[in-house]
């Protein structure tokens, strides 16, 4: 229960060369019998073997196969008697460990009568005695023995070796893996499953076997899982030459898990909501978030298993490479330019949303951290997301091809090893010598130990007289915990002149390196109108004072499709920021100007643009991206003032909806490419703003329609679509499609999840949200325990519903820290989660702040909390 710094890194003392493990499975009481060949690092100084274990009985412990003196040291086995020398001993460790009782879900576990495991970061220690740090790689054989007819798929890692009959109704499977691994790449299944399978041929005429496993009833909803595999296949071999390296390759999946998915060698085990998918269970985003999760997972076959990480800290080598790659991924298969820009402002709208105030609050780290006290709550938004763009900084400084050729030499120098952020970016720096990223690694690296979001203030002066256009570019970076002076950082700035009639009068990459840069550009007919960051070219937060014409302009012409967009919501965000500014206006009393109403206008009209491209422009900023903007957030005012913009926008196009509904609705077969999945969108978001617009006017005609569409529906995008947009305007008929919708998929867990997620986020209406999340948690559907159906209701209620989260008096505040409480006593990860929401809390007005910080100090007060909740709450409050 300590602080963990990076710097105490040292070589473990022992290696762990090979493990055999032989289980004996049952619910209340699993035996694990363990082996290891067990060898003295020649390189660290003599000292004794500590073993890392948790919630354990341990029964024996041989070494050689005698029996020896051990100390229990806290959560770790110590040996001190061992032989001499640096040959290999075999050490024989004997526990049991109790499944079902785990509600922790790490470890070994059941749901639903099947056993998982999930080991990441720290849970085989839950399992066995073991070295659990990811740069001891063993090579694993595993035996499985359990009843045969309630466990009759038995899995492990690798290849099936053997398999037979026990006395007793028991059944045994053995597993080899050939490939070395970390221990947080174990897995185990056993239950009754059923699999989808399929045989293919690689490029080099190896054959493999592609099995994914799911409940008997579940069958029909894996095949555009099995479609997102091969395509990850072929995406992988083809992009980065890297090819399947194993025989069989397994995907399973569960009802209860902590996150999405795990990436465990030969053995992919995915929460079903990332798995299972049918046009009449899953929406468009459910299918496109399948992709690129099964990509995620499949990358790191390669990014993570072959290679994978020295240390916890290093977990961004890893995370950041996998999501660069799954981003990628998605982006090639989305195919159009279009397309590829839809899915560029999809992730940067999740980086924004969610990692930059991360980077601005009580939990900002490096994507590089320094300390931790208990890594789960590292596996954050600035690991993941900003490392990927971390990540794609380094290809836009080197090129397309000049990544794919570092990638190639960190292979051929790292394969099989354990390694650091360093190593990659020196890879990536070596393989292109004359790069501005080899010129300028170290500096570069400083997005690696540099917590926070840097700003680059652009300003621009042009000279009539000259024709000359002066822009000066100034970087700077607050303080965070810890690192109160920030280095200028490495910042690849694309750029691009557009002329007031459209034309574009320059386009370059600038690399932003100093303080402060000024760019000329000369021969210029009239003033241009920078556009600046082009496709989101650094994870940075750009301020530029623009005229609304310029961002009209922008809007209207802008090559890039990023800052196309982007010049939009820059529009919406100014008048929501004016707006909220104008103390004593009331939200019913604001009124949008003519031009920003038609620039909306002719987006949602315009003959050439995606109707994907039109969901995201004609979406205003979220009242979380709002708030920050803002230095004291009232989110009932910035909730308020968003929901009046809209209706304004209901109202004012009403007529263009209309249009936009009937021209996009119908497509006919069900399909989730691109093109389907934005005219749904925008079908979808067109009937939400024709259901406001009638219900403010009373009339009943469009709320009339989209109960139609919710019962006619072909598939779950426009079900849900149209069940949404009676909830979101608040028509009485909502409360009818709701109980329908519940009728119709009361045996369907992930859309349950759906039925309780969209009310729990529902806007707030004098307050109706919390007493409607008490009652849901009542429901005799809900249940605490399962991570997905928390997260459903409470997750969504004090994460995603900031107007009915932060409550005047407090009840939410209160419910929040009830709830965290709970959870924490039975899994630390999911509580901790929850308790992220309240992050922001130092930014909220009173009376909302010190209550907040009153509810944050009494969960803080707990004696009993876990390190995951406490690591949190103490953060909050510092
Ligand atoms: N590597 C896992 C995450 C494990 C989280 C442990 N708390 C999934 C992924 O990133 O692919
Ligand atoms: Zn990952």
């Amino acid at each position: 229960n300590h602080v963990i710094y990076r710097a105490d890194y040292q070589a473990p003392a022992y290696w762990i060369e090979t493990v055999e493990l032989c289980f004996d499975l049952d619910p209340v009481k699993t035996r694990v019998l363990n082996r290891m060949k067990v060898r003295r690092n020649p390189e660290v100084a003599a000292q004794p073997l500590r073993l890392d274990g948790e919630e354990l009985n341990l029964a024996r412990v041989l070494v050689n196969g005698q029996g020896t003196s051990f100390k229990l040291d806290g959560n770790q086995l110590v040996l001190e008697n061992l032989p001499e020398g640096h040959e290999p001993f075999e050490l024989e460790i004997f526990t049991t460990c109790a499944p079902a009782k785990n509600t922790k879900l790490m470890g070994l576990y059941t749901s639903n009568d099947s056993f998982f495991t999930q080991c990441e970061a720290e849970g085989f220690r839950r399992i066995t005695y073991f070295l659990d740090r990811p740069d001891v790689m063993a090579s694993y054989t595993v035996t499985l023995r359990a009843d045969k007819k309630k466990y009759p798929v038995l899995l492990s890692n690798g290849n099936l070796v053997d398999q037979g009959e026990l006395e007793d109704g028991r059944h045994f499977a053995k597993w080899v893996d050939p490939h070395r691994k970390p221990s947080y790449l174990f897995a185990l299944v056993a239950g009754q499953l059923v699999a989808r399978e399929q045989r293919i041929t690689a490029r080099n005429g190896r054959e493999h076997l592609l099995q994914i496993f799911v409940r008997p009833g579940d069958l029909d909803k894996t095949e555009h899982a099995m479609n997102s595999l091969m395509a990850s296949i072929a995406w992988d071999e083809a992009r980065f030459g890297l090819p399947l390296d194993l025989e069989r390759f397994m995907i399973v999946a569960t009802s209860d898990f902590n996150m999405g998915a795990m990436e465990n060698k030969g053995l992919n085990i995915f929460n079903t909501k990332l798995l299972l998918a049918s046009q009449a269970t899953a929406t468009d985003m459910d299918f496109l978030n399948i992709e690129s999760v099964v990509g995620h997972e499949y990358f790191h076959n390669w990014t993570g298993n072959r290679i994978t990480c020295r240390d916890w800290f290093q977990l961004s080598l890893k995370e950041g490479l996998t999501v660069f790659r799954d981003q990628e991924f998605s982006m090639d298969l989305a195919g159009s330019p279009s397309a590829r820009a839809v899915k560029r402002i999809e992730d940067v709208r999740v980086l924004r949303t969610a990692q930059f105030p991360e980077d601005a609050g009580p939990m900002a780290h490096p994507v590089r951290p320094d300390q931790y006290l208990e890594i789960n709550n590292f596996y954050t938004v600035t690991i993941y997301e900003k490392g990927a763009e971390v990540v794609r900084m380094m290809q836009t400084l080197v090129g397309r091809e000049g990544f794919a050729a570092g990638m190639k030499l960190y292979f051929e120098r790292h394969d099989g090893q354990a390694v650091t952020c360093d190593d990659f970016a020196q890879a990536i720096a070596d393989a292109n010598p004359g790069s501005q990223l080899a010129a300028l690694l170290p500096q570069f690296k400083r997005w690696y130990s540099q917590a926070g979001t840097p700003r680059v203030k652009a300003s621009g002066h042009w000279d009539a007289a000259t024709g000359s256009y002066t822009l000066t570019l100034a970087q700077s970076c607050a303080p965070t915990p810890g690192q109160p002076d920030k280095d200028p950082f490495v910042i690849p700035v694309a750029l691009g002149l557009v002329g007031a009639d459209g034309q574009e009068t320059a386009s370059r990459l600038h690399v932003l390196t100093q303080a402060s840069e000024t760019l000329s550009f000369t021969g210029l007919a009239a003033e241009p109108v920078p556009s600046i960051l082009r496709g989101f070219s650094a994870p940075v937060i750009l301020d530029i004072e623009y005229t609304d014409a310029q961002l009209l302009a922008l809007l209207a012409h802008d090559s890039d499709p990023f800052n196309r967009w982007e010049a939009g919501q820059r529009l919406g965000l100014a008048r929501a920021l004016g707006f909220i500014a104008q103390e004593g206006l009331a939200p019913a009393a604001l009124q949008l100007d003519a031009p920003y109403v038609e620039a909306m206008r002719s987006v949602l009209r315009h003959p050439q643009l995606d109707a994907a491209f039109k969901d995201l422009a004609l979406t205003l900023p979220s009242e979380t991206y709002i708030a920050e903007q803002l230095p004291v957030v009232d989110p009932q005012r910035v909730h308020a003032v968003r929901e009046a913009m809209r209706l304004q926008l209901a109202l004012a196009l009403r007529e263009d909806w209309e249009w936009a509904y009937e021209a996009h609705k119908d497509n006919g077969a069900y399909q989730p490419d691109p093109v389907s999945v934005g005219r749904r969108a925008l079908a979808g978001l067109a009937l939400t703003h024709l259901c406001v617009a009638a219900v403010h006017q009373g009339d009943t005609v469009w709320p009339g329609k989209a109960l139609q569409r919710f019962k006619d529906a072909s598939n779950m995008t426009d079900r849900f679509n149209a069940l949404s947009a009676l909830v979101i305007s608040g028509h009485p008929l909502a409360a009818n499609a709701l109980q329908r919708f519940h009728a119709m998929f009361r045996h369907e867990p992930l859309v349950l999840d759906k039925w309780f997620a969209l009310q729990a986020g529902a806007p707030d209406r004098g307050g109706n949200i919390l007493p409607l999340v008490r009652q849901l948690v009542q429901h005799p559907d809900f249940s605490l325990r399962n991570p997905n159906r928390a997260r459903s209701v409470i997750t969504t209620y004090c994460n995603a519903n900031p107007g009915g989260f932060h409550r005047a008096d407090a009840a939410g505040y209160v419910f929040w820290s009830d709830k965290v409480i709970e959870l924490d006593a039975m899994n630390p990860q999911v509580a901790a989660r929850l308790a992220r929401a309240m992050d922001r809390w130092r930014k909220l007005a009173e009376p909302l702040r010190s209550a907040a910080r009153e509810a944050i100090a009494r969960v803080a007060a707990r004696p009993e909390l876990s390190n995951d909740v406490r690591e949190v709450v103490t953060r909050a409050l510092a």
